[in-house]
């Protein structure tokens, strides 16, 4: 008989006695740990060295190991990539922890990141060996509780399958979010056949069926209804039900800065993310039903304007979000497709079914959309010089297939300019992101588009603020021949940031950087090996992206530098006053 520590059970460690000739197959803890990622089909592992991990994965050779030029990165590629994946597959990556954890220290802004945008990421890292756990101040586990959806240290190496079966159940059940797993580098092995890894179904559960009736009787009774749409819809695969409810009810639609692309801009009952139509609605609406949003406030969304004089009722995964920021009327809890599924069955039920087409609506949203755009129109045909960025847009707009390609931005003027006049129609063709808005991770949204759709063009626009937190990450752009374009839009100065938004103080002291009549970007890129271009009539605009996506399909990333003006304009938030919001966001110069 060979004795061997059990489960530790009623506070007593318990021995298991096994006999001696019973077949062994002894794995170290992190060979189990690469095993388990390869069942649950990790598409790949972004990392930074060092960290014990990654031996074991390259060892194994089953998971790409992509080495990205720092943590930030390799967190960001990870959570872009669940991002963009449905709920169905999850971002893995691994950071230098341990007692001298430089790269769990950079990479928590954008676990932090992760946190806060509800995205669900695997993070492992070398922990601290327990004989040697309290030899720093700094401990791991009290720094990363606080933004992450769970964190532990894995005790044993036997206890890898269970440990890890528990990531992927925190990353599949319930609401989204990092979970970090720290695994300390003594661990030994441990019998695969004893303790064999089973993959994580991931459960989900729908609505009270009497809170599904009343919410459809609440919208039933409603003289103006609206949906108010978030990522939540992404993350339960469920653009398709959104669809078939919103046209089966004709409720107008908003979706959230994270969820543009959920619902297609240019369908009738769409009212887009931001600008004065949502304004409007959500101003005049009577009703409001969110999915998949957790209806939190912050300065890139809509505050619901006289939330008391309206019906609301939510539905979201998590109950932390009910009664947070209004009062409600009505909680749907539970997964969005799943709870669409049941709107749509009670719907049909209370109505008899079919479409009762509210033709006076869609002439209200046309004719709103329609004002909206004329606002816009002059800049986005200037022929100005310095080129208007929504000149920009209007190009992009025209040379992509919104079918069939990916567009993300930065924040600052690109994020506010494009969710508000960049028409998507394909779900993820467009990744919004930006109420946690870490300048740089743009390149990660790109990057991991392209991992996910190789031949799709993946295109970000970025300011002059997101550049520098990129340009280190070009290199594996080429290295990996991920061809990806980077538009910059180059106004020598934060335009946003000037006198306004937070007062009069920052202009010219915060806002000003070196202007592109002395520092030429584009050597720059060149000298990463991209496709680069700098460009300064408009008329040059439109071919010169064609260029760079020619550059794409070769393998080859591309930046364009494009020379623009400062033009702080972009679409409202409803119930928000323009201070603290942006300094000039409902003036656009028409001439
Ligand atoms: C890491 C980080 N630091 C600071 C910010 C705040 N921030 C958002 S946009 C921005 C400046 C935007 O300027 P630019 O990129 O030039 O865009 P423009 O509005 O000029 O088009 C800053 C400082 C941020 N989002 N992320
Ligand atoms: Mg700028």
């Amino acid at each position: 008989m060979l004795m061997e520590w059990g489960p530790f059970e009623s506070g007593v460690w318990t021995i298991t006695q096994r006999k001696a000739n019973e077949e062994v197959s002894m794995i170290t803890a992190t060979t189990g740990i690469a095993r388990a990622l390869e069942t649950e089909g990790a598409a790949f592992v972004t990392l930074f060295p060092s960290c014990k991990i990654n031996n074991a994965i390259g060892d194994e050779g089953k998971i790409p190991l992509l080495l990205m030029r720092d943590e930030r990165f390799g967190v960001g590629v990870a959570d872009a990539f669940s991002r963009l994946s449905d709920g169905k597959r999850f971002g893995v990556c691994t950071l230098q922890g341990g007692v001298n954890c430089p790269g769990f220290q950079f990479g928590i802004p954008a676990i932090t990141q992760a946190f806060e945008d509800s995205s669900p990421v695997l993070c492992l890292t070398d922990a601290v060996n327990p004989a040697d756990s309290e030899n720093s101040h700094y401990n791991i586990d009290r720094v990363a509780v606080n933004f992450t959806r769970w964190t532990s240290t894995i005790p044993l190496a036997r206890r890898v399958p269970e440990f890890m079966a528990r990531a992927y159940t925190f990353l599949k059940t319930g609401r989204p979010g990092p979970v970090l797993l720290q695994v300390p580098t003594s661990l030994g092995e441990y019998d695969e056949a004893q303790y064999p890894y089973k993959p994580v179904k991931g459960w989900k559960s729908q609505a009270d069926p009497d809170d599904i009736k009343a919410a459809v009787k609440a919208l039933l009774k409603a003289k103006k209804p609206v949906l108010y749409v978030g990522e939540g819809v992404f993350y339960a695969d469920g653009c398709a039900e959104l669809l078939q409810f919103a046209e089966l009810s004709q409720i107008p639609v908003i979706a959230t800065l994270k969820a543009k692309s959920v619902f297609p801009d240019t369908h009738p009952l769409s009212i887009g993310v931001r600008g004065e139509p949502a304004e409007h609605f959500l101003n005049t609406c009577d009703m409001i039903l969110a999915i998949g949003s957790s209806l939190s406030s912050n300065r890139f969304s809509h505050k619901i304007p006289n939330a008391a004089g309206k019906t609301i009722i939510q539905c979201t995964i998590d109950n932390m979000d009910l009664n947070k920021s209004y009062m409600l009327d009505g909680a749907l809890i539970g997964d969005a497709k799943l709870v669409l599924r049941q709107l749509i069955d009670e719907f049909s039920r209370q109505t008899g079914g079919g479409v009762k087409a509210n033709p006076e609506l869609l002439e209200e949203i046309r004719g709103l959309k329609a004002r909206m755009f004329e606002k816009y129109k002059t800049a986005m045909t200037s022929n100005d010089n310095p080129i208007n960025p929504f000149r920009v847009y209007n190009e992009l707009q025209q040379i992509l297939d919104p079918k069939d390609s990916f567009l993300t931005s930065e924040s600052g003027g690109p994020r506010d300019q494009l969710s508000t006049v960049y028409e998507s129609v394909a779900p993820h063709s467009y990744l919004g992101w930006g109420n946690i808005s870490t300048l740089g991770f743009s390149l990660a949204g790109v990057i991991a588009s392209k991992i996910i759709h190789p031949d799709r063009p993946a295109i970000t626009v970025t300011g002059d603020a997101g550049l520098p937190y990129m340009i280190g990450n070009f290199e594996p752009t080429v290295r990996y021949k991920w061809g990806v374009t980077v538009i910059h839009i180059n106004n020598s100065g934060f335009a946003g940031y000037g006198k306004g938004p937070w007062g009069a103080g920052q202009e010219p002291y915060t806002a000003d950087v070196l202007p592109s009549d002395q520092c030429n970007l584009t050597k720059s890129m060149e000298g990463f090996g991209m496709h680069a271009e700098r460009v300064t009539q408009p008329g040059e605009i439109g071919p010169a992206i064609g260029r760079a996506l020619d550059a794409n399909a070769k393998k080859q990333p591309a930046y364009i530098e494009v020379i623009c003006s400062l033009y702080p304009v972009w679409g409202v938030w409803a119930g928000m006053k323009p201070k603290g919001a942006s300094r000039s966001q409902t003036t656009v110069a028409t001439a």
